[in-house]
């Protein structure tokens, strides 16, 4: 496409939108607008190309397309098969795995196709084989309750959510708390690194049905030749979420024992994080889960979305071509650097550095809260979370660290340099950030004291250091 087509169709379509209700055409101005002027750290974040974004402005979203490619409950999906088809393709070529399911929604959508398939192929129910068998009108009152009885509380060990885990992999907060018997394994206290040999410990222990790995706040690369040996040895199905770092797969940044596609039985992601697609799901296995799969939607998904499905097809053609290994690469390249950055000017980072996309600043050493320093780094115009460190005494509200990472800024082109200057202006405004005080005048976890010149320097030269790198530089709004 070129730049001059990309501009009149995003420029058309606001026009469009305006004639019926323009305060949200001006809203999406004006993300754009705000995207384009701060400097965005957030990890699980990126910049979808303008192919990816316009083909999911379009009428695929009037079709309901329940079922799966060729075997639909509803008539007239052919165009639909064309475009779930190619994004399947796409995604088994990519990953070299030899089945996709890529209708989830999300990835605690994705996570729940996975484990749903994992329960049905695992667990002995016989109103479960009754129920798949389509004799859902013969289940009696007591066939429900054997099959909750039967598929419930069933074990999952997963990495704990302050060591860097994700809350779809069995927290209370998330279904999978409730659903299954949760276990974590955590990380080393003195180097904040897996210790696969407690994991196996604890795997030998409880005797989990479901080992999962992945991670959405762990800045190192995990040995999944181990943990599948690991999951091998007690019987447990080895899922892994990668939803984080599916971009440093697809760009063969983690290879070996580092490709979960290699080791586990079933992967699940995201598709807009390093991935760089449209905001959605995806599950990859093998041909003994695939049918439990591609069950996903009506059992745990509502309706496919066909225009996000064409995004991914987009997305993962364009991860397909030769430049995306070199961003992926790149993306590794830009948070060692901004962690070497961090770390010269005095910082402290859980594990010491990162080897992935990602970095986790403990604000401790600032004296501050991860809530007052994601807010000081938000009023000088550095987007980024506050997230939980291992054995966080601030819990996972406040919290005492910040998680940066890199796949956003990478996409607009900064590169070693940038990341420098990027670390010097994380450093000056937490090192200037002091605790507040609430009414009482007791400590606040909440408050702080930032003052709004340096604030506002800062936000200057965040600006300044973007000007180069222009986001989505052919769209121009007028
Ligand atoms: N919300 C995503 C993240 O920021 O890591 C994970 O679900």
């Amino acid at each position: 496409m070129s730049r001059n087509a990309e501009s009149t169709a995003f420029r058309s379509a606001l026009e469009v939108v305006r004639g019926v209700e323009p305060r949200v055409a001006d809203a999406i101005a004006a993300e754009l607008a705000d995207q384009r002027e701060s400097l965005k750290l957030i990890a699980s974040e990126n910049y979808a190309s303008p192919a990816t974004l316009l083909a999911m402005g379009n009428w695929f979203s009037d079709k309901y397309a329940e079922g799966t490619v060729g075997r639909r409950f509803y008539a007239g999906c052919q165009n639909v098969d064309t475009v779930e088809a190619l994004a399947a393709e796409h995604a088994r070529e990519l990953f070299g795995a030899s089945h996709a399911y890529v209708q989830p929604h999300s990835g605690i959508d994705a996570n729940l196709v996975a484990f749903w398939a994992i329960l049905a192929d695992r667990v002995e129910s016989p109103a479960l084989r009754k129920a798949q068998a389509r004799q859902v009108n013969d289940l009696t009152e007591a066939d429900w309750f054997a099959l909750r009885r039967e598929l419930g509380n069933q074990r999952m060990l997963g990495m704990s959510l302050d060591a860097g885990g994700h809350l779809t992999h069995g927290f209370r907060p998330n279904i999978s708390g409730k659903m299954f018997d949760q276990r974590s394994y955590g990380t080393d206290p003195a180097t904040g690194l897996i210790d696969y040999d407690r994991v196996a410990e604890a795997a030998r222990e409880f005797k989990p049905l479901i080992l999962v790995a992945g991670y959405s706040a762990y800045p190192r690369k995990v040995n999944f030749r181990i943990m599948r040996e690991i999951a091998d040895s007690v019987g447990a199905t080895f899922m892994v979420d990668m939803a984080h770092f599916a971009g440093l797969v697809a760009g063969k940044v983690f290879t070996g024992d580092f490709d979960p596609v290699l080791h586990a039985h079933i992967v699940t992601t995201t598709t807009h994080k390093s991935l760089r697609g449209p905001r959605g799901g995806m599950v990859l296995c093998g041909p003994e889960l695939a049918d439990q799969v591609d069950r996903g939607c009506p059992m745990v998904l509502g309706g496919p979305l066909p225009h996000v499905m064409a995004a991914k097809a987009v997305a993962l053609a364009e991860a397909r071509r030769p430049d995306f290994a070199d961003y992926a690469q790149r993306i590794v390249d830009n948070a060692q650097a901004l962690a070497d950055g961090l770390l010269r000017r005095g910082a402290t980072l859980v594990t010491g550095g990162t080897d992935n996309h990602l970095v986790l600043i403990d604000v401790s050493g600032y004296g501050l809260t991860g809530r007052q320093a994601e807010q000081a780094l938000l009023d000088s115009g550095i987007v980024t979370n506050r997230n939980s460190v291992p054995q966080d005494p601030n819990g996972a509200w406040y919290t005492s660290g910040i998680r940066i990472g890199t796949p956003a800024l990478t996409t607009r082109g900064l590169g070693a340099a940038e990341m420098d200057a990027t670390a010097e202006l994380i450093h000056t405004v937490l090192s200037q950030t002091t605790p507040g005080t609430g009414p009482d005048g007791a400590p606040s976890k909440a408050k702080y004291v930032l003052d709004p010149a340096v604030a506002e320097s800062v936000g200057k030269q965040a600006a300044d250091l973007l000007t180069p790198f222009p986001l989505y530089p052919a769209v121009d709004l007028g």
